[in-house]
This record gives structure tokens, C-alpha cells and sequence, in this order.
């Protein structure tokens, strides 16, 4: 398990949001590491809203700008290098990738969003599946909603999450590659954060910091996701 004390050195960042290994028990720490331990696989890209797989499980959401780390963070978590293509080539996957975990629950990598084109352009294309996923799809317990270290929460991001809080879903926003940006910066970065999302209706609160290069953050997440599917 990676210390908060690599990067941190022991700082109490709480009262900036932070969620640490406070948040949760020995318990739930090793309940979530076996939740994630085996069994990940690819189950379907879906192109159309008839596509979408029918069961009765759970299903956790990752969204995010191209490029954020969000297949990196899934490949993370699940312990699986290719499970979510990592790719150098920003906006390149435009479908709907489902993963089942264990038969247990499943993790849903949804289309990056704002490369290139205009953003509004860029969102009105990713919303139309994306929304009807969001706004209709009863399995859906949380959406991880991540935000890349180096920007900052960015207009475009807010514009998502415009979209998310008239979901009937919850958010828990997630900063990605923590790795790249330098201490000195840290309290920054979650102030900002923080103030951006504490006025959002439907985001959760707190801010979880990952880096998916030092499996920073990993355990915390998987607790997160453990906590969800166990409700
Ligand atoms: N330094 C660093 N780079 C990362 C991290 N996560 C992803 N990346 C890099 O960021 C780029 C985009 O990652 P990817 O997971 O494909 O992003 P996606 O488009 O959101 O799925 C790749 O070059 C990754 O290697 C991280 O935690 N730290
Ligand atoms: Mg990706």
C-alpha cells in the first residue's frame, strides 16, 4: 500500500477535502483489495442505448475529459494492464465499455469527452449516449468523475457536470495523475477543487487524489467502489 506520507508527509489535508485512509477501516481495506483481486474482464462495447447488458447488479461509472487517465485508473484498480485500452491518441473511444468484476458488479468506462473540436460540439457528441446512460440506467449506483491534477477543474468540466447533477446519480470527483504535479501545489489544486465542486448538487463529498503511475490513491478508490456495491 502506497503511504499518503510520499506525498503528504504526514499533512493534514482534510479540511481541504481529502479523503485518506482515515475514512475507512482495516476491514474495508481488505475486503475492497479481494473485491478486486481476481476475475476482471471485458464484457461488451456498446455503441446504442438498445445495447446496454441486461442483469441485476451494480454498476459504477468512470467519466472524464480524453486523455484524463481514466483507462489507466481502471487498469489500476482491477490490477489488469489491458483491460481498458490505454491509448496516447486522446478521443479515440466513443462507445460505452462495460467490465465485469467477479460476476459481482460491473465498471463502466464512458466516452472521453472535449478533445479537439469545439467543446460544445464536443459535448453535444458525447451526451448523446452518454446521457441517455446517465440519465436512465437504474443499475447505475455512483459515477467517478475525474479531473486531471495538472488543469484543475476546467469549464468544460463543469459543463459535465451540469449534465451530472440532472442525473439521478451521484459523483465522487477524482483527480488523476497527482503524480505530475509538485507539492508546492497541492493545496491549491484542492482548494479549487473543493470550492468548484461544494456548490454541485449532486457530487459527493470529497476529493480522492490518484496517481495511477505509483498506485497512489488505488486502495482508497477500490474502498470507495466496496462501499457502493456493499449498500
Ligand atoms: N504521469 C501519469 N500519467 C498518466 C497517469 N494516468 C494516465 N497517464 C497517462 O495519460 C495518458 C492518457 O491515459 P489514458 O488512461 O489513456 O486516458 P483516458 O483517455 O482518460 O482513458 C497516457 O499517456 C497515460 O500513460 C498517471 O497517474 N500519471
Ligand atoms: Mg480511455
Amino acid at each position: 500500500m502506497v503511504k499518503h506520507k510520499k506525498y503528504f508527509q504526514g499533512e493534514a489535508k482534510k479540511e481541504l477535502g481529502l479523503i485518506d485512509l482515515s475514512d475507512f477501516t482495516e476491514d474495508e481495506l481488505e475486503n475492497a483489495r479481494l473485491a478486486f483481486a481476481a476475475d476482471s474482464r471485458f464484457l461488451i462495447s456498446v455503441v446504442a442505448h438498445d445495447g446496454f447488458p441486461f442483469h441485476q447488479k451494480k454498476e459504477v461509472a468512470f467519466a472524464g475529459r480524453s486523455n484524463v487517465g481514466k483507462s489507466s485508473l481502471i487498469n489500476s484498480i482491477t490490477n489488469v494492464s489491458g483491460l481498458a485500452r490505454v491509448s496516447n491518441t486522446p478521443g479515440r473511444t466513443q462507445m460505452i465499455n462495460f467490465f465485469s468484476q467477479r460476476d459481482d458488479f460491473f465498471i463502466v468506462d464512458l466516452p472521453g469527452f472535449g478533445y479537439a473540436k469545439a467543446s460544445k460540439e464536443s459535448i453535444k457528441q458525447w451526451s448523446l449516449l452518454t446521457e441517455e446512460y446517465l440519465l436512465g440506467r437504474k443499475e447505475l449506483e455512483i459515477v467517478f468523475f475525474l479531473i486531471d491534477s495538472r488543469h484543475g477543474v476546467k469549464e468544460i468540466d463543469e459543463n459535465i457536470m451540469e449534465i451530472l447533477d440532472k442525473s439521478a446519480v451521484s459523483y465522487q470527483v477524482v483527480l488523476t495523475k497527482f503524480d505530475k504535479i509538485k507539492k508546492s501545489e497541492v493545496d491549491s489544486l484542492l482548494l479549487s477543487t473543493y470550492e468548484k465542486i461544494s456548490r454541485r448538487p449532486a457530487a459527493r463529498p470529497g476529493i480522492l487524489a490518484t496517481s495511477s503511475k505509483d498506485k497512489f490513491g488505488i486502495d482508497l478508490l477500490r474502498c470507495l467502489i466496496y462501499r457502493i456495491i456493499k449498500n
